[in-house]
């Protein structure tokens, strides 16, 4: 059986595709840079993370994008000759007016670069592509204010991808409402149509629509929605919305959809949204429902027909696939590149992260403080778990209270703990711990001395209910010493910080006195209990 989520931790509005034998899932990344996370099974159980698509700042430029702006819902294609990715640039958020900037990106190796994009339009979010069996593509739209389901040709013009043609509602929603997050397909006689729908909260859902012709009037499923959450079941997978179907080579249909898994008791996510699986069936009068549990999505989800064996999953027979879903990260910087697994706020870890200047370390040059919205020195990892150990080696000489580096455990620019090492108006260095509640910050433990220059260890360990964090710090072969007392994870989720991204781990530094201190890190691991 394939368990859910299989995409666990930080992952949320996925898009699938099959090419052959191999499946590719892109999901959101709002601020968090490099653009768009992509997948990669031959089995749909096991994934395995690989390079994101949108890594130049020609194709994506976040500086500024508010917490949770950034990259929502990319649509991946392929129309047998190229893959082609759909994505949305949200500049704000807010009020009437969404400022959502749609793009293109295509290339013929999902391994390799892609283009630099092409403009469609700032009508809405959750833009999809469609290829039509004719060979015409179709961007299919959502209108800002949830205003319907906008279809409209996408034709490659002299060498220019231009939308053309009449731009058509097409449909207006089952009337659940926040119809987003469309996908259209053309299987046998019908158009079909997947909407998100309930919003992306706990009343997400799946709706399924169809039409003989592409250009509508499409009818709502006659057991709509065809998948959401079981509410009142404390195990359920929640807020389970925003589908995209794939079909095995061996005629077998697969819905992948976003999820959450609220702390016991609470509607409180520090994991963000999630991405899972469902086994569909086509019912006699050609409409899907969710294998099983019907309407509701499950934890577990059967495995496809004539799917290779682990054992034969050599290339993705990593240490990672070993672990199962619980992947982590160990790393102690002996390698040229950062793993596909961090991530940076806003700019390329590349303008301010260095693996050659200190062989063995990953050396991070201070900037910004975390609360800006520019250029922050920050490598991040998501949160997959809710019982989590991260730590961290760090070299750091401040000599000015306005320099600072350490271990951070975030949600955003507002929402964070930071643990770290600074300098007091006399120039000694300290271990602080802050908070930053909606962008209020407070000391959690008053400065503690630090004497000499040995490494420090930083440590920070989260409750197997999620709920709580502890930090602890260690110089030389001390002993691990607790810096303050526990603290509470609510300010970290989804609920609390009204975002869409999940708690993360990180290194990180700022300097702002402009003089560009660096702190090195020797290691940094996050293990999953
Ligand atoms: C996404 C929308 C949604 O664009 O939330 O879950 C937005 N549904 O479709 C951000 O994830």
């Amino acid at each position: 059986m394939i368990e859910n989520p299989i995409l666990r931790g930080f992952c949320p509005d996925p898009s699938i595709i099959r090419v052959g034998e191999d499946y590719y899932i892109a999901t959101s990344t709002f601020e968090w840079w490099p653009g768009v996370r992509l997948f990669h099974s031959k089995d749909l159980k096991h994934w395995e993370q690989i390079p994101s698509p949108l890594r130049r700042e020609s194709q994506l430029d976040l500086i500024g994008d508010p917490p949770s702006g950034g990259v929502w819902a990319p649509c991946l294609s392929y129309d047998g000759h190229m893959f082609y990715l759909i994505y949305t640039d949200v500049k704000t958020k807010k009020g009437r007016f969404y400022n959502t900037h749609n793009y293109m990106v295509h290339t013929d190796d999902i391994y390799g670069e892609w283009s630099d994009p092409v403009y469609l339009n700032s009508i809405g979010f959750d833009p999809s592509l469609f290829h039509d069996r004719d060979g015409k593509k179709y961007l299919v739209n959502m209108v800002n204010g949830f205003k319907g389901i906008l279809v409209q040709e996408l034709a490659l013009t002299e060498g220019n991808w231009q939308l053309t043609g009449e731009r058509r509602k097409v449909y207006s929603g089952s009337g659940i409402g926040y119809t987003e997050g469309p996908h259209m397909y053309h299987i046998g006689d019908w158009y079909y149509l997947l909407v998100a729908e309930g919003g992306t909260g706990y009343d997400h859902c799946v709706t399924m629509a169809r039409s003989k012709n592409l250009w509508g009037p499409y009818e709502t499923a006659p057991h709509n929605p065809i998948l959401t959450s079981h509410r009142n079941n404390p195990d359920a997978l929640q807020k389970c919305g925003h589908g995209d179907l794939v079909e095995t080579p061996d005629g077998e249909w697969y819905l992948v959809h976003l999820c959450s898994r609220p702390l016991d008791g609470e509607k409180s996510c520090p994991l963000g949204r999630e991405t899972a699986i469902q086994k569909m069936q086509w019912t006699e009068d050609g409409w899907l429902q969710a294998e099983g549990d019907g309407r509701f999505a499950g934890r577990l989800a059967p495995e496809p027909k004539g799917c290779p064996k682990p054992e034969d999953l050599k290339q993705q027979d990593s240490p990672m696939q070993r672990s199962g879903f619980k992947m982590g990260i160990e790393d102690d910087f002996q390698g040229k590149k950062l793993s596909v697994l961090y991530s940076s706020p806003r700019v390329s870890y590349d303008t301010f992260a260095n693996l050659s200047a200190r062989p063995g370390y990953l050396r991070l040059t201070g900037q910004e403080s975390l609360n800006s919205l520019h250029r922050v020195s920050l490598v991040a990892v998501r949160q997959q778990e809710y019982h989590a150990t991260a730590e961290t080696v760090m070299e750091f000489h401040p000599d000015y209270p306005e320099q600072l580096a350490g271990l951070t455990y975030m949600y955003d620019a507002l929402n964070f703990y930071l643990l770290g090492k600074t300098a007091d108006e006399e120039g000694n260095p300290v271990l602080t711990l802050i908070k930053s509640d909606m962008g209020t910050v407070t000391d959690v433990i008053s400065p503690i001395p630090l004497s000499g220059d040995e490494p420090l260890e930083l440590r920070v360990v989260t409750s197997a209910d999620g709920r709580e964090a502890v930090f602890y710090y260690r110089l030389g072969t001390d002993e691990w010493k607790q810096a303050g007392s526990t603290c509470s994870t609510h300010i970290l989720t989804d609920e609390y910080c009204r975002g869409f991204t999940g708690a993360h781990f990180g290194m990180y530094v700022h300097d702002m006195t402009g003089l560009k201190y660096r702190a090195d890190f020797k290691r940094f691991s996050v293990s999953y209990l």
